[in-house]
């Protein structure tokens, strides 16, 4: 997400960092934060993005 190829703590700071309106985001990074594709950047992105470190599927 922030370009490094993996999802990792600084994803999760940089999409609450859009969440909160901290940053403007570019276009790919607004892409890239929204995480579960709804065309919008949200806490839910915040959640997925960390169930992903955590290697958690919300769908077991
Ligand atoms: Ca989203």
């Amino acid at each position: 997400m922030n370009g490094d190829n993996t999802i990792n703590i600084l994803d999760v700071i940089k999409t609450i960092n859009i969440v909160l309106e901290k940053i403007q985001p570019t276009f790919e990074e607004s892409y890239a934060a929204d995480v579960n594709n709804d065309g919008v950047v949200d806490v839910m992105d915040v959640v997925c993005t960390v169930n992903i470190i955590l290697g958690t599927n919300p769908s077991d």
